[in-house]
């Protein structure tokens, strides 16, 4: 059986957008069911799950019997893809090579831009600070948006005919843009989003995330027990 390594807790605006979401609905997608293990802070943060799961203290892991365990979302969503032989194009063929190529942009071409708007909303407190970076941010994740969107090209799908796993990661990742309102004048990239996330195993993924979250509290993940010189 296949563990999906989760958080109890997430606040509000990261319900729904925690990067488990992103392994549930691949397998989701592929019809391979899975367990979820819900952690706190001090678990992700021992020397154990860092040691044995996730060296940096965070997750997605996803774990599984006979095989060692696999960290990074972008590397799981592949994984599983390339071994269903789903969602990812048939081996050595140009559609494959481009749907990793999709899923590699989404993580380290678009991620950051986001990640850096998501910084000033939401982890800064010095309102000048904030002030000064916001408009800095906002128009150079704008930016990378709209080179998405060109090279989208209006098309359904962003490699071939059909669904595959730079959709997911790439509809993914927006999430952030679309909840800090970065797709405002970008209509058709927001709608192609929308089609995507439409897809049964992510309403499925998300809901099933929300709900683990729902049922828990803040202090369920004891952060007051990590050392404050832990890294985050
Ligand atoms: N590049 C990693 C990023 C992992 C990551 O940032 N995970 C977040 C949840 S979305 C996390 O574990 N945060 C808790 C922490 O860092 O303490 C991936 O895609 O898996």
């Amino acid at each position: 059986m296949i563990t999906v390594t989760a958080m109890k807790w997430a606040p509000p605006f990261a319900a729904g957008q925690v990067r488990d979401h992103r392994v549930r609905w691949i397998l989701n997608e592929v019809g391979w069911p899975y367990e979820v293990r819900l952690v706190d802070a001090p678990t992700m943060k021992s020397p154990g799950y860092r040691g044995g799961l996730q060296p940096f203290g965070q997750l997605p892991v996803l774990e599984e019997e006979g095989r060692a365990p696999l960290f990074e979302s972008g590397a799981i969503v592949l994984d599983v893809a390339m071994r269903a032989g789903r969602c990812i194009g048939a081996e050595g063929t140009p559609e494959r090579a481009a749907a990793i190529q999709w899923v590699v942009a989404g993580l380290n071409s678009v991620e950051p831009f986001l990640f850096n708007v998501a910084e000033v909303e939401y982890f800064m407190d010095d309102a000048a600070v904030k002030a000064a970076r916001r408009p800095v941010v906002v128009a150079q994740a704008k930016e990378r948006l709209a080179l998405l969107e060109q090279a989208r090209g209006g098309r359904p799908w962003f490699v071939g005919d059909a669904f595959s796993v730079a959709d997911l990661m790439l509809g993914s990742i927006l999430k952030i843009a679309q909840s800090l309102n970065l797709l405002d004048e970008l209509p058709a990239l927001a709608a192609w989003q929308q089609t995507v996330l439409a897809r049964p195993a992510h309403v499925q993924a998300e809901r099933d995330q929300k709900d683990e979250i729902a049922r828990h509290t803040a202090a369920d993940m004891r952060y007051d027990a990590v050392p404050k010189t832990s890294a985050p």
